[in-house]
């Protein structure tokens, strides 16, 4: 734990009552959404300038104390999680978008703007932020841009890494660099922008960020299709990219629908009971457009590859249709479930899933397993769930043996262990899977750049060494 007067000297840097020691807030501000790890960070700092960020860091390194940056603490890796007496930087009083510019559709925003007010801010001026996802309501743009965060339209849009135009950091040593100016075109060698994106705040930490909007999307509407097996799902993708711009293509199995209808607060999409569901979106900006899915819709039962289907016909079954799918996560936290967030190639995905799938019947019987994800993106959750009378750490151990398995076949593939989540500490001891020991040297080395001392966000995405 970090000595009083040291923190003591921490409260001189940022304004008063900035910084919290009370159990509540260290308990709160100490972890994200992942439940392995107890937090104990020993204080919570909260800037409100970047340049007491840059006292802060200043004094960690003088002090050689590691800090954790955390924004809306959503995550899913443990990646914003203060589990050895670090002290938490916390950007919830630099959360003002600072300007906007309507002829570049560019927004600057502090790091603790909050996902869903940069998609309402767009929205008052006619133009769309479109990454997006079920956290999007706590969620802050800082946090998405740790961890290139992706989601449900990344199959048209691209993940937070598409949408940075600049980004001002403060770097582990507590230097202020300003990235990429904005601008569109600018060769003037290594992006470092790029480098900050997705490094789970290992490197520095995001202090502004300047987001590109794009033109609002024409009256979405969306499908929700039945199928009568997995195998199924991947010719419907097909056949819908084939003669639509797709938005989204979206996928989850019996057992997350069920999950959801337990809430008793979703109307359930059709009465047919099917082994997987597809969820599609698309621009209806005109009549042809939706005369086309209904064509393809007609296509697909006919080569039964679904079953049943629904379009939505006003913005409120739009909303219900995604709520089927957005509300799985937060659903099944209650069962404490062993995630994973695998990738492959999309053509990869019907071979690869029933490996991974075989496996999974074979050495979970009797576990529940729930599949759900963004497979037109090729990014899949695979979520295995506690039973009742299981200890946590019992249930964990045992997932985590029939884990490697299902990374030995994600490195078969050629595919991610971590395709949107981030790596964290959940799966900092995989990362051989994905990456080889010469890239895995690079990026420490990159690290020793930014963050000679060791002190942002130690532990994560690296094993401590
Ligand atoms: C989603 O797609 C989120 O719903 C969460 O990425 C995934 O809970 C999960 O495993
Ligand atoms: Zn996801």
């Amino acid at each position: 734990m970090t000595h009083p007067a040291v923190i003591d000297e921490l409260m001189t840097l940022v304004d008063p009552g900035k910084v919290l020691t009370d159990a509540a807030s260290l308990e709160a501000y100490g972890k994200d959404w992942t439940q392995h790890y107890p937090p104990a960070p020993s204080a919570i700092v909260l800037p409100k300038t970047i340049e007491q960020v840059q006292a802060i860091v200043a004094w960690a390194n003088r002090h050689r104390i590691a800090l954790v940056p955390s924004g809306g603490r959503t995550g899913l890796s443990a990646g914003a999680v203060a589990a050895n007496g670090e002290v938490v930087v916390a950007f919830d009083y630099m959360n003002q978008v600072l300007a906007f510019n309507a002829f570049d559709r560019t927004v600057v925003c502090q790091p603790g703007v909050v996902t869903r007010q940069l998609q309402q801010f767009a929205e008052e001026h006619g133009l769309y932020y479109p990454v997006d996802f079920a956290s999007s309501g706590s969620s802050q743009i800082g946090g998405n841009i740790g961890t290139n965060a992706g989601g449900i339209k990344v199959i048209r849009y691209g993940m937070t890494r598409n949408w940075v135009a600049g980004l001002k950091v403060v770097t582990g040593k507590g230097e202020l660099l300003e990235l990429n100016k904005d601008l569109i075109k600018n060769a003037t060698g290594y992006d470092l922008r790029q480098l900050f994106i997705g490094a789970e705040g290992t490197l520095g930490f995001v202090v502004e960020a300047t987001m590109r909007l794009d033109r609002a999307p024409r009256n979405l509407t969306a499908m929700v299709l039945g199928t009568p097996d997995f195998d199924s799902i991947m010719p419907v993708l097909h056949a819908f990219q084939g003669r639509l711009d797709l938005t989204a293509f979206e996928f989850f199995s019996d057992k997350a629908l069920a999950k959801v209808m337990g809430r008793g607060d979703v109307p359930p999409p059709f009465d047919t009971d099917c082994p997987f569901y597809a969820l599609l979106e698309f621009e209806a900006s005109n009549e042809d457009v939706a005369n086309e899915a209904l064509a393809t819709f007609e296509h697909c039962v006919e080569q039964g590859w679904v079953l049943d289907g629904v379009m939505s016909q006003s913005e409120t079954q739009l909303k219900n249709l995604w709520k089927l799918r957005e509300y799985i996560s937060e659903t099944i936290s209650h069962w404490t479930p062993y995630k994973n967030d695998i990738s492959v190639t999309v053509s990869k995905v019907p071979a690869f899933l029933r490996e991974i799938d075989a496996i999974v019947a074979e050495h979970y019987p009797d576990y529940e397993v729930v599949w759900y994800g963004h497979i037109g993106d090729g990014n899949l959750h695979l979520n295995i769930l506690k039973p009742d009378d299981m200890s946590k750490d019992a249930f964990f151990a045992s997932c985590a043996r029939v884990n490697k398995w299902v990374f030995e076949i994600v490195e078969r593939y050629n595919g991610s262990i971590s395709a949107e989540h981030g790596v964290g500490m959940t799966k900092r001891d995989y990362l051989a899977y994905s990456r080889s020991p010469e890239e895995i040297a690079c990026m420490k080395a990159i690290k020793a750049v930014f963050d000679p001392n060791g002190i942002m966000n130690p532990g994560k995405i690296f094993a401590p060494e």
